[in-house]
């Protein structure tokens, strides 16, 4: 059989999510998640600009040649916006084979390594007591594992707030339109709160609770240090972005002078770039994003070359990728013999109407059932004339009105 069409889909489902479709020669159909985060047009373009020339009349059953014949095979490599678009293309040739196989991915991938795989959730307070109680709320629904961030006041100038990036689907979004005012930042204020706080977590929730804390690496290698050691009794899961990315150094550091464990990878765009990090063990969880980073064929060679070097999977699942993206994490999550935890920003609110899923979240685990392929089904009625509506995260500055990294 052959890919006869190829087409981006806007399905806005309380977010701007775009995908890719796939449509083959007898007729049947694979989605794919190509979103990426206000930046959603650009890949919109690369898809049906093209990556359509590249793909129909082929054979969709040769994932892997596709794979390689956009990306090897036009030079242009690499990106955010073009591994966005080859991601989507990836997935939806998966779900394709699975559909045609009558069997869904995880069997695909070579079954089940476990009947259910550990969720975490985002939960954002404006304070210590606000946060904790939302905590707990979260944990009597049943997550066992929670990321935490907070608001911190300056102590100074009490009109200025620093608010940590977060997805707590309960605290809106984050994202801004065009021209609204940026965000104010100082790590001072927050490097000296941290601490506290995640040990105020600790003993408030209980030892059994798994603490995660997103650095989004807003802070100096430094800081990361003294924070990380600080941390070490309140026995965090892991501690995400200390530095950033490609700082392999301050992350060499930061491993050699604490236990708190650490995980990195979701601005990785590439297979070669993030084998440094797994290959030095700088990390405990890799967590490069499923639709940034060309999809489940490179995503699966990173699971297994993670797994020989003791490096543990702890994928990106934000809300700002769409259902497909989730179900296939999910996926991954039951069949890589070295998963970790899967972040799971689910707005299932927002989707229903538009996305259904077999994926399903209960007591903080996840579980998928036998629909084929990624078992996700797209009703295109729903967002047929849909009007895209710019958004994107804000930026930040600090007190001397400099730009903050995000
Ligand atoms: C996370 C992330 C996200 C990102 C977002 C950017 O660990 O969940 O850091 O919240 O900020 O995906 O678009
Ligand atoms: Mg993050």
């Amino acid at each position: 059989m052959s890919i006869a069409a190829v087409t981006s889909l806007f399905a806005p489902a309380g977010r701007n999510y775009v995908l890719v479709k796939v449509v083959t020669s007898d007729g049947l159909v694979g989605y794919g998640d190509a979103t990426l985060n206000g930046r959603e047009l650009a890949v919109v373009t690369v898809i049906d600009e093209y990556l359509r020339g590249l793909l129909v009349g082929e054979d969709e059953a040769n994932i892997e040649y596709l794979w390689r014949k956009i990306y090897q095979g036009t030079y242009w490599q690499g990106g955010p916006v073009l591994m966005t678009a080859l991601a989507g293309v990836d997935m939806a040739l998966w779900d394709i084979k699975g559909k045609r196989a009558g069997l869904p991915l995880w069997s695909l991938l070579g079954g089940r390594a476990r009947e259910r795989a550990l969720a975490y959730v985002h939960v954002h307070g404006r304070d210590r007591d606000e946060l904790i109680a939302r905590s707990r709320e979260k944990l009597a629904s049943g997550f066992r594992a929670i990321r935490f961030s907070f608001d911190s006041v300056d102590p100074r100038y009490p009109e200025l707030v620093y608010t940590q990036a977060h997805q707590d689907v309960s605290a809106g979004w984050i994202e801004r339109a065009d021209g609204d005012p940026p965000g104010a930042w100082d790590s001072r204020t927050y490097v000296s709160e941290l601490p506290g706080i995640a040990h105020a977590m600790r003993e408030a929730l209980g030892s059994s609770v798994g603490l995660i804390h997103d650095v989004h690496s807003r802070i100096t290698a430094s800081e990361s240090v003294r924070v990380a050691k600080e941390l070490e009794p309140a026995g965090l899961f892991f501690l995400e972005d200390p530095a950033p990315h490609h700082d392999l150094d301050a992350l060499a550091t930061i491993r050699s002078q604490s236990t708190t464990p650490v995980a990195v990878g979701e601005l990785y765009f590439e297979l070669d770039g993030v084998c440094e990090l797994v290959r030095r063990r700088l990390v405990d969880f890799v967590r490069v994003d499923i639709s940034h980073f060309g999809g489940i064929t490179p995503m699966v060679k990173l699971a297994h070359l993670a797994e020989a070097f003791h490096v543990q999977t702890a994928f990106h699942g934000p809300g700002d990728i769409s259902p497909p993206a989730h179900a296939v994490l999910a996926h991954l999550a039951l069949t890589v013999a070295n998963f970790g935890i899967q972040e799971m920003v689910e707005d299932r609110a927002a989707w229903s109407g538009v996305f259904s899923t077999s994926v399903t979240v209960e007591d903080g685990f996840i579980t998928v059932g036998d629909t084929p392929g990624l078992g996700v089904d797209v009703d295109e009625a729903a967002v047929r004339g849909a009007h895209y509506v710019k958004a994107s995260l804000p930026t930040l500055r600090d007190a001397m009105g400099a730009v903050h990294p995000w």
